[in-house]
């Protein structure tokens, strides 16, 4: 009797230190208080990887072309009766505590879209295209120093704070009907090799944008202990792996590697553009798997779409054969006043490449919102 207790004892310590092992070894996101759903996802998106792609739209619920704040509807909705796997929203002026982010939606509404897709079991990814802090313009404008300004120590180190307790405040409402929070793809200081926006790489040496981009990590997570986010590292386009890694900040204060890039009808095209996607992937995607992160196509699409086989002979050339997270493109503002043109980068019935998005909606890698809720990507 007494033998075989012992044996039994025996045989659960051997099993704990095995299932030790187990989760010792099993993909983690970096906040180590992540929520379980939080953590659920990064083990399950990291999982599907190399499997299934999910398709991503910014702005889809809120409007599209011709289009404002109808309730179900989204361009892509109208054309394959299907949503976005994966849905991108901009915080953009939350810093400043307006109500409605850059583009007008209203920040309401943005919770309520976040929500949706959370109860429909999609993901949602969030970008910040915050104001200058240094000179209280917006973005793009590169004033020399306004990154060294915000870093600890520095003039605007406070009302950069201020600022974050804002976008913290804003995170920490996203939660289902139970209180819930839902899990983030938190993507800042996006397309960081480029030289448009006040932290791009033009603007400050490797080391600020790295403190930076710690800084503002350990902020989020240990002063305003948010665990529900998963931090995405973006760059635009980049020579070579070195480039690419040049400001990043850690394996412990990143697990998605990203970059941006889009098409522009005149130069380069299709096969140009599709050869010069995949030399950027390969290197995003091996040091992905290196470094046992997620890997994402986080913007990408080509303005108002002209070409009538765009997603089937230019975006699925490049994806194909990638373990890829996601494919994001961008808005659907429609007629842009200010720019006298169209800006919209997912097709609606009737524009010209609708026929072809048929072709790709169909395409087995692809994922779209209603296959989502049977992989149960938070459980
Ligand atoms: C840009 C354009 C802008 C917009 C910004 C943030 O690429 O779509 O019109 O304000 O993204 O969404």
């Amino acid at each position: 009797m007494r033998n075989s207790i012992m044996k039994n004892k025996i045989l659960l310590i051997v099993y704990s230190i095995f299932l030790m092992g187990l989760h010792a070894n099993a993909q983690r996101c970096i906040d180590e208080k992540a929520t379980l759903q939080t953590q659920n996802l990064f083990k399950n998106l990291y999982a599907l990887q190399g499997k299934k792609i999910m398709f991503g739209h910014q702005d889809a619920l809120a409007y599209g072309v011709g289009w404002k704040y109808e309730e179900g509807r989204s361009d892509i909705q109208s054309l394959v009766k299907d949503n976005p796997a994966i849905y991108g929203w901009d915080v953009g002026l939350i810093e400043w505590d307006s109500s409605r982010n850059l583009d007008g939606v209203p920040f309401t509404k943005m919770k309520q879209y976040i929500r949706q897709a959370y109860d429909a079991g999609a993901v949602v990814t969030i970008s910040w295209h915050l104001r200058n802090p240094y000179t209280g313009n917006n973005a793009w404008d590169t004033t020399h120093g306004s990154m060294a300004s915000v870093l600890p120590g520095a003039a605007k180190h406070e009302l950069y704070k201020t600022w974050l307790n804002r976008l913290a405040a804003f995170l920490n409402d996203l939660k289902d009907e139970k209180g819930t929070r839902i899990p983030i793809l938190f993507r800042p200081y996006h397309e960081l090799t480029g030289n448009w926006f006040w932290w791009c790489q033009n603007n400050g040496s490797a080391d600020e944008f790295k403190t930076l981009w710690k800084f503002t990590v350990d902020y989020l997570k240990n002063e305003k202990q948010l665990h529900h986010l998963l931090y995405v590292y973006n760059t635009a386009e980049f020579n070579n792996e070195a480039h690419f890694l040049e400001r990043y900040p850690g394996d412990d204060y990143v697990d998605v590697l990203s970059m941006d890039k889009y098409q522009f009808a005149e130069k380069p095209m299709r096969q140009p553009f599709i050869q010069f996607m995949r030399r950027q992937l390969d290197i995003i995607t091996r040091l992905a798997a290196q470094k046992k992160k997620i890997a994402a196509l986080a913007e990408t699409g080509l303005e108002a779409i002209p070409d009538k086989h765009w997603w089937t002979k230019t975006l699925w050339p490049i994806l194909q054969g990638y373990a890829l997270s996601y494919v994001l493109v961008w808005r659907n503002e429609g007629y842009m006043l200010s720019l006298k043109k169209m800006h919209y980068y997912a097709p609606y019935p009737g524009q010209a490449s609708a026929k072809d998005f048929k072709k790709f909606y169909k395409n087995k890698t692809m994922l779209f919102q209603k296959k989502m809720r049977a992989l149960n990507i938070y459980q």
